[in-house]
């Protein structure tokens, strides 16, 4: 009887009477002109997606769109020569003649509009589409790509390639994000996300002035529009389609020092020695390929590095982490007892060449093959590998090289006719060519090497560093950018780079502090890029085989100094920066942020692009010029700002005068930042108060995050979670605590309260008097550990 009557009642809303031709609730809509299939679904009530192909729609599956999203339902009114369909949150409308498409929200604003004229074009195999570009529009995305940060006027190539010294304007590098954020100078925005795997391309008004363009060479016509309120909400739309980061180990977030060209155990034990006697803060050492036997990915040279498991609990004596590269290009060595060749080649698991026998070409081993990482089974076997080394306690993997870069052939790449084979939930199970699989070959590594790790030590987060990706690949691994070079053009242009990469789901982005190619970097450059990266989501120092050191403590004491300083402050910001990472695993939003993901206006402003913040709280100002002694002008996003360092504060708009000590950091008013004494490692237990640094001002709430920062533990509950907000009212400041969530337990014993800006005498909590003294340009007020719903009531002077 129940289900009857649910039934009557589904039907009923699936038909509302609407005058002249029916209104329908439906979960999709096709239509065909001239030749072309195309449908509109909604995966949800603020994106839509749009299918076509020629005669029939192309296979509805993805590698980076999350399986269980389902379609929502919608209205369609399609008696005229522009059908309409409209949900509570956007209307489309298709032009049935043309089959251009028009988004509007639902106060009849365009969120994206075809450009007149054709706009789906099939030729070649391939397609194109054509979007309208407003005069206002601004452009972000597009994963790692050169360049300014705005992309429009740019046109771009997505084709995963090894471009070792790649210049300020290369383009393709390294990965393929198809997605695009438009904000325009009102702050609205939409996403644009075209998930086709083959070479594809965006020309953002470089050959039309007022179209931007995108399509591939072949694959389907296969792209989700994405509308909200601003370009927050498109970031966690993004999220949604391709997923989000998994919570990092804390150690990620600490101090890394790497180098390919670390040629003994003795050596990398050297560098872990160094960083605890010159008392550098560090938590990662790396190890590139030369601790291998000739090369060969899951071998050790016994001779140069003869006790792998000493190594790595003499480096965890230091609370440091070691890290291995394991490339995926596996040795072609038959009958020489090398297992990673012998077992993949017993189960036939590498990429074929189009006549069905396996390809071989020459990379670091020489001869290898390549593992057909689009087959469960050998993404199973490859997650095998890691057995001996997650045995030994290693839990970080570095894979590079997966664009695939073959050595020796004008393409770099293996050719486009090797044979890939799909068996993947949601396709039809096929062969297909290396053309489609090319830029989804190093997520799939990616995908082998993390699900791999997780099944052999399941409670312990793995972290896994790759160069190359496709869109949803921010669900494996994190990344870096790849091998930049040693000059002040590439510290600039880290910023846009990682700046984007955040944008398109990478929150754990780092690039080569100091530069891996090219000449040394002068002893200013690389101090400089120390104190940029101490506060980029990843933190990592390496270079190239063949250069001078590049470790933090090369050029001299006054320059260590330096160096060492900016290092402690990012131990001290832990509190504060895992507390993002936490919220990135729950939403989407990036650790590092443009000025106009906070503040949509600010797109307007050409200056803001070589800024950068650290969450909401903090913006980043470097000199847009590096090497110029000449000021620069700095603008912010409003009154009321303070000096990260010296507490005082500063006007909207000024000059900043390049210092090589002083890297300009700014705290927005209504910030609240918890800081942790100083550690030389995140394995070590902070000892003292918890810092709770107040800036009184505006949207004044913050959210405390603590876990252990290695297990699962945090799933079953042991975390930490506590709101703290503030108010000033009077002139007198109230400051808020929750009562705590989870069942971890903190480390500190007490919260110092430092209220910057403010040089009022007594404070009370819940009502009883407390001891606060003037420090500076702030007020320190010593508390108690409050795990329970607490005021702290702080008088002005
Ligand atoms: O062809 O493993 O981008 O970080 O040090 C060079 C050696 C191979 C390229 C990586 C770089 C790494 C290097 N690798």
């Amino acid at each position: 009887m129940k289900t009857l009557l649910m039934t009557a009642c589904a039907a009923a809303a699936l038909l509302l009477a609407s005058g002249a031709g029916a209104a329908q609730m439906v979960d999709h809509y096709t239509l065909d002109h001239d030749g072309v299939r195309m449908e509109i679904t909604a995966p949800r009530g603020d994106i839509i997606r749009v299918r076509a192909g020629k005669g029939a729609l192309p296979e509805d599956a993805s590698w980076a769109v999350n399986a269980d999203i389902k379609r929502t339902l919608f209205e369609v009114s399609d008696a005229g020569p522009v059908a309409e369909i409209s949900n509570n949150k956007l209307t489309v409308r298709v032009d049935k003649a043309t089959l251009a498409v028009t988004v509007l929200d639902k106060a009849g604003h365009v969120v994206l509009a075809d450009a007149p004229g054709q706009a789906l074009g099939f030729e070649n195999g391939g397609f194109r589409v054509r979007k309208a570009m407003p005069e206002d529009e601004h452009y972000f995305g597009l994963g790692d790509k050169t360049g300014p940060l705005d992309r429009r006027g740019g046109a771009f190539t997505n084709w995963n390639s090894d471009t070792f010294g790649y210049g300020v304007a290369t383009d393709p590098i390294y990965k393929s994000i198809p997605f695009v954020l438009g904000v325009d100078e009102s702050g609205h925005s939409f996403g644009l996300f075209m998930d086709n795997t083959w070479r594809s391309f965006f020309d953002m008004g470089k050959s039309e002035r007022n179209a931007f363009v995108f399509g591939a060479e072949g694959g389907p016509v296969d792209y989700y529009i994405m509308t909200g309120d601003g370009p927050k909400d498109i970031v966690e739309d993004y999220a949604y389609l391709t997923g989000k980061a998994p919570l990092t180990p804390e150690w990620v977030l600490g101090f890394q020092q790497s180098h390919w060209g670390y040629l003994t155990q003795g050596e990398v034990k050297g560098i872990g020695d160094h960083l605890r006697a010159d008392k550098l803060p560090a938590d990662v050492v790396y190890m590139d390929i030369d601790y291998q036997d000739r090369d060969r990915p899951f071998t050790v040279d016994s001779k140069a590095f003869p006790d792998l498991a000493g190594l790595v609990s003499g480096l965890k004596a230091e609370n440091l982490h070691l890290v291995l590269i394991t490339d995926l290009h596996v040795a072609y060595a038959p009958n020489q007892g090398y297992a990673p060749y012998d077992s993949g080649a017993a189960q036939n698991l590498f990429v074929r060449k189009a006549d069905g026998s396996t390809f071989v070409g020459p990379v670091w081993p020489g001869d290898a093959v390549f593992p057909d990482f689009s087959r469960p089974k050998a993404r199973d076997w490859w997650g095998q590998q890691y057995k001996t080394f997650v045995g030994m306690g290693v839990y970080g993997f570095w894979n590079d090289m997966n664009e695939p870069s073959v050595f020796n052939t004008r393409s770099k790449t293996m050719p486009l006719d090797n044979l890939h084979r799909i068996e993947e939930p949601g396709f039809a199970p096929r062969d297909a060519t290396h053309a489609e699989m090319h830029n989804v070959f190093g997520m799939l590594n990616t995908r082998a090497t993390y699900e791999g790790v997780r099944k052999l030590a399941p409670d312990t987060r793995p972290f896994v560093l790759t160069r190359a990706t496709y869109a949803g690949g921010q669900r494996y691994a994190a990344t870096w950018t790849g091998d930049n070079t040693s000059s002040w053009a590439h510290l600039r242009l880290s910023t846009s780079q990682l700046v984007n990469l955040g944008l398109s789901g990478f929150a754990y982005a780092g690039d080569d502090i100091g530069g891996f190619a090219g000449e040394q970097p002068s002893a200013d450059l690389l101090t400089k890029w120390i104190e940029v990266g101490a506060f980029n989501p990843i933190f990592r120092d390496h270079y190239q085989k063949g250069k001078e050191p590049q470790e933090p403590w090369v050029s001299g004491p006054e320059h260590e100094n330096i160096r060492r300083h900016y290092i402690e402050e990012r131990y001290r910001l832990l509190p504060y920066i895992y507390s993002l990472a936490e919220e990135n695993s729950r939403t989407g939003l990036p650790i590092m942020r443009p000025v106009f993901l906070e503040y949509p206006k600010a797109v307007a402003n050409d200056g803001v692009a070589d800024q950068f913040m650290l969450g909401p709280n903090l913006l980043i100002a470097p000199a847009p010029n590096g090497e110029s002694p000449a000021a620069y002008d700095v603008t912010l996003p409003g009154e009321g700002w303070t000096d990260y360092w010296t507490g005082e504060k500063v006007k909207a708009a000024f000059r900043e005068t390049p210092k090589l000590e002083r890297l300009p950091v700014f705290v927005r008013p209504g910030a609240i930042l918890a800081k942790q004494p100083l550690v030389q490692s995140t394995m070590e237990t902070p000892k003292g108060a918890l810092e709770l640094h107040v800036y009184p001002g505006p949207d004044c709430t913050a959210q405390l995050y603590f876990d252990d920062g290695t297990s699962f533990a945090y799933t079953r509950g042991v975390f930490l979670r506590q709101t703290v907000s503030c108010r000033v009212e009077n002139g007198t400041l109230h400051v808020a605590l929750s009562d705590r969530e989870g069942s971890y337990k903190p480390w500190w014993t007490g919260i110092s309260l430092v209220v910057h800006g403010w040089s009022g005498k007594g404070a009370t909590l819940n009502g009883g008097a407390l001891k606060a003294d003037v420090a500076g340009n702030a007020l320190v007020v010593g508390l108690p550990d409050l795990a329970k719903a607490s005021d702290i009531v702080v008088a002005g002077q």
